[in-house]
């Protein structure tokens, strides 16, 4: 399933990588759609098994969902905890749940499954004979699983003293969250498949194209179309084509903001969910050929493409498969083919696409009929007709980060494990780079309601630094309105975005600096990380995993920033790293953090020095550095 349809963080088990430091978990009363709750016959493959169900909050180790029992065990002579661990029919992904049981803060027993089998447990309570003893039964969940406690009882010599579903429903029942689950919380199994699945993502690299994309950094979104006249984030499909109007469209001015703002991309929803073609489509009539806009002869799709061409940008199209207007829609292979049919036309009549954004929402037809996508039919059209086009989303090239505000993981791995459903066949790693998508507003779309609520140039900064600044590409959201212009106030802040990330990364302190290394491969001295050549980059000798660099800024130098970028084109290596100034008797760490990737950016205080080290504590193998800096933002 594209994780994008149903709105859930996409963490993978890469994500949990590098979690050593994760901070320790934060326990809240149940909530967020978790459950901890007494089944009378949960079924697994089939099976019935009266049961505790449970219900990780999200999906991903994202958190864990606790239930806790008071038990007395005053008279027991070896007691013990029995029970079959299941996951329930009908909700499964490829990635696994791992149960656990504490007594206290001792973990008694934990186990990783992913299979939809009962299998039966006995955890001994020998130690807690003649005790009471408060046990907690625990599920992480790394995947969209639901954990299912079968017949789970304490008994003695036979006699069952407590059975646990009944009581479930008592239990007092918690959260813990978490980034991740901590290392010395993982099971031996996971840890194993974690430094199996690391070594083995050393040897994953981009493709040309994805390099092409990540280098782009900053792209934009314009959701555009029926919405924007009707005032509504999601129409139905039942909208007038004649609401589409715009009184005074300009595809240039949006390239000439856009171009001002620094944005190398734009991607246009040439279709939202109401069917409505932004293109005359010789497929459909719910389109622009039967708006009053240019009476009937009008093509946003080819004015916005044009525009953006002459500006030097590139143009990305979102085609939603999702179609609430499309009578077709349901019936799955006619709609199928009018989907490929809307493609084709879009990736030929054109000119260059670099990106083909999928959304993954999905509803039933009006035969209610729910529509299955042929995602592979899809992907083969955008390869046939763009080659070089990227696939989001729901697709295998460009991953969505998992959220709708613009954050990446502090831990952002750009190789992850496949998707079956996006790597159909795919065995092995995968380059699936993250991409954080946002709205400069808080629609979508355009709502004049919301032309004092374009973010601000700190939320604007705050987005920046922590996508592009992870290991992420940004997709910025601007909606342009009903005029068919980008509003004033979201260029204004667009401008003054600009104005601070130009003066911010104008100057780079450490470059051109002198360097020294703890080692050096052969053509890869300190000095290719300073000077500024993407092509360069500084490496230590042969398997070194620990290495560091030192610039020396020729006197005293005050920063606030620091950059730090991995030469990708040979993989993601990095797994943490820590930088330090001189102070004149000792190191004195500024900014710490995991992985680097494409790019990270670190903001701390004023920081003033001349010499200036970078310490690469834990790589996958031995780093490769293209490029340190250290600047100084303006003050607010
Ligand atoms: C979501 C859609 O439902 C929203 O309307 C928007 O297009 C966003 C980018 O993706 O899934």
């Amino acid at each position: 399933m594209c994780t994008k349809a149903v709105s859930v963080v996409g963490v993978t088990l890469m994500a949990v990588l590098g979690s050593a430091d994760a901070a320790s978990p934060r326990r809240e009363a149940l909530g967020h759609g978790a459950q901890f709750v007494r089944q009378a016959d949960a079924k697994c493959n089939g099976v019935a098994r009266k049961s505790i169900f449970a219900h990780p909050p999200w999906q991903g180790a994202k958190g864990r969902v606790v239930g806790q029992f008071d038990i007395h065990l005053n008279d027991a002579k070896a007691p013990e905890m029995t029970f079959f661990t299941g996951i329930r029919d009908g909700h499964g992904s490829d990635k696994g749940l791992i149960y656990r049981v504490f007594a206290g803060d001792k973990e008694l027993w934990s186990e990783f499954h992913k299979d939809a089998v009962w299998r039966p447990v006995t955890v001994s309570l020998k130690d807690f004979a003649g005790k009471a003893v408060t046990l907690e039964l625990a599920v992480d969940s790394l995947g969209e699983h639901y954990a299912c406690w079968g017949e789970p009882r304490i008994t003695d010599g036979g006699k069952v003293l407590y059975d646990l579903a009944d009581t479930a429903d008592q239990a007092k029942k918690f959260v813990d969250l978490m980034d991740s689950i901590p290392a010395d919380q993982m099971p031996p199994s996971i840890k194993q498949e974690q430094e199996r699945l690391a070594r083995e993502s050393v040897n994953v690299r981009p493709t040309p194209q994805q390099l092409a994309w990540q280098e782009m950094e900053f792209i934009a979104f314009a959701h555009f179309g029926m919405n924007t006249f009707t005032n509504r984030e999601w129409g139905d499909g039942k909208e007038d084509p004649k609401l589409f109007n715009p009184t005074a469209f300009d595809a240039k001015q949006w390239a000439a903001v856009l171009k001002d703002a620094g944005v190398r991309m734009l991607i246009l929803t040439c279709k939202h969910h109401d069917g409505f073609c932004l293109w005359p489509s010789k497929h459909t009539e719910h389109c622009v050929k039967n708006s009053p806009w240019r009476g009937g002869k009008g093509d946003v799709v080819r004015e916005v493409s044009d525009a953006l061409r002459e500006a030097g940008l590139k143009f990305g199209v979102y085609l939603s498969p999702w179609d609430r207007n499309q009578p077709k829609y349901g019936d799955s292979p006619a709609y199928n083919e009018y989907f490929k049919n809307q493609l084709t036309e879009l990736l030929t009549n054109y000119g260059e696409v670099a990106e083909v954004w999928f959304d993954g929402a999905c509803g039933e037809g009006p035969n209610g009929k729910r529509q299955v996508y042929d995602w592979a039919g899809y992907y083969a059209t955008v390869r046939k007709l763009q080659p070089n086009a990227l696939i989001a989303i729901c697709g295998p090239d460009v991953r969505w980060v998992g959220n709708e505000s613009g954050v990446a993981r502090e831990t952002e791995w750009s190789v992850q494990p496949p998707d079956p459903a996006q790597h159909p066949g795919v065995k092995g790693m995968v380059w699936w780079p993250a991409e954080c998508d946002v709205s400069i507003r808080p629609g979508w779309f355009y709502h004049p309601e919301q032309d004092d609520k374009v973010k601000s140039l700190d939320h604007l900064l705050d987005i920046y630094y922590k996508s592009v600044g992870r290991n992420s590409v940004l997709l910025l959201n601007i909606p342009p309105d009903r005029r068919g212009l980008i509003h004033e106030n979201d260029a204004r802040r667009l401008r003054e975005l600009r104005k601070v990330l130009d003066k911010t990364f104008g100057t780079n302190l450490a470059r051109g600096k002198s360097a020294k290394a703890s080692s050096v491969a052969v053509e890869h001295g300190p000095d290719k990380a300073l000077d500024g050549d993407p092509a360069t980059y500084w490496t230590a000798d042969g398997e070194t995993a620990t290495a560091w660099l030192e610039v020396d800024l020729g006197g005293p130098a005050t920063f606030n920033r620091s950059m730090l970028q991995e030469h990708i084109p040979i993989g993601q290596r990095v797994e943490q790293y820590a930088l330090e100034a001189w102070d004149g008797k000792g190191w004195q760490a500024f900014a710490q953090g995991t992985t680097m990737g494409y790019k990270k950016l670190d903001r701390f205080e004023d920081v003033t020095a001349s010499r200036v080290r970078l310490t690469i504590v834990k790589s996958r193998a031995n780093p490769a550095i293209r490029d340190f800096g250290l600047f100084r933002a303006p003050r607010p």
